[in-house]
């Protein structure tokens, strides 16, 4: 079966809520060689925003949405094993990562820690809705290189902006670099608030970190 025909396939069992036909095509891609990777941002994303602008236009509702996230959760967890096992072995750095405080939206942070594993970066997953405090606290604790905070809605957003402030008030700003993502955010957001980069997906993460990490 063709890269194409499987790529539009996930697209499709996203749009129609179809779980056991996502894992299905997820595990047919990786028997047939296609890059996880490729399936994951041509494919399976591009169905949730699908989704997402559906649902931003009423013409599906939040039932809906859980079960496409759901959908996609089950394929994206086949592919991020996929990824991880590509893995390589030299550390470079750790950094820690999280949602923040208000925000459930995980999918998109699971692969870019997927992708920044196999390219030698530690990182600790603090998972979803966590405040700034902690993140910190998670940071030092671990004597973190890089803090990345992901943020899916335009009210969430200001707590990457709380973690510059909150880093600069207690004098820690340059232990850390930071990096910010997620749909809503932009270079412009990275700039005005002070963080050191801003990534629009997980490939640009990569790069973005190890460059942060003076290793490009
Ligand atoms: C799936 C989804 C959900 C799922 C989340 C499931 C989960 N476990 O993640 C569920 C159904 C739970 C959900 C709930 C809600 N959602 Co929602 N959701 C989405 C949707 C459709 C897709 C998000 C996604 O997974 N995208 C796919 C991934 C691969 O892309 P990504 O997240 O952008 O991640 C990539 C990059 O951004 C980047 N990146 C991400 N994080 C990071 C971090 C770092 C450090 C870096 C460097 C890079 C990086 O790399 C990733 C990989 O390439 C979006 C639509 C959209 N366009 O984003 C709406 C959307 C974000 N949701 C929205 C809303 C309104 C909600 C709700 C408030 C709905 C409600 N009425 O309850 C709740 C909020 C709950 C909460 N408190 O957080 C709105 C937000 C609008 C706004 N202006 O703020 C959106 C835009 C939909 C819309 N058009 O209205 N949602």
């Amino acid at each position: 079966m063709s890269r194409e025909t499987l790529i539009a396939e996930a697209i499709e069992t996203i749009l129609t809520c179809n779980q056991d036909a996502a894992v299905d095509v997820a595990k047919r891609s990786i028997d047939e060689g296609v890059d996880p990777v490729d399936m994951l941002s041509e494919g399976f994303s591009v169905g949730i925003r699908e989704m997402g602008e559906k649902f931003g236009r009423g013409e599906v509702f939040l039932p809906q949405l859980i079960l496409s996230a759901n959908t996609m959760k089950a394929a994206t967890e086949l592919l991020n094993e996929a990824i991880n096992d590509k893995g390589s072995v030299v550390k470079k750095g750790i950094m820690v990562i999280a949602t923040v405080e208000g925000d459930v939206h995980d999918i998109g942070k699971g692969i870019v820690i997927s992708l920044l594993n196999t390219q030698g970066i530690e990182v600790i997953d603090m998972g979803r809705d966590v405040s700034v405090e902690k993140i910190i606290e998670k940071a030092l604790e671990v004597n973190a290189d890089l803090i990345g905070t992901s943020a899916l809605l335009t009210t969430t957003m200001m707590s990457q902006k709380k973690l510059e402030d909150e880093l600069k008030a207690r004098n820690i700003r340059s232990k850390f670099k930071t990096m910010i993502g997620g749909a809503p955010c932009t270079q412009r957001w990275a700039d005005k608030i002070g963080a050191d980069a801003y990534a629009e997906d997980a490939a640009q993460a990569v790069t973005k970190a190890l460059e942060l990490l003076g290793r490009n």
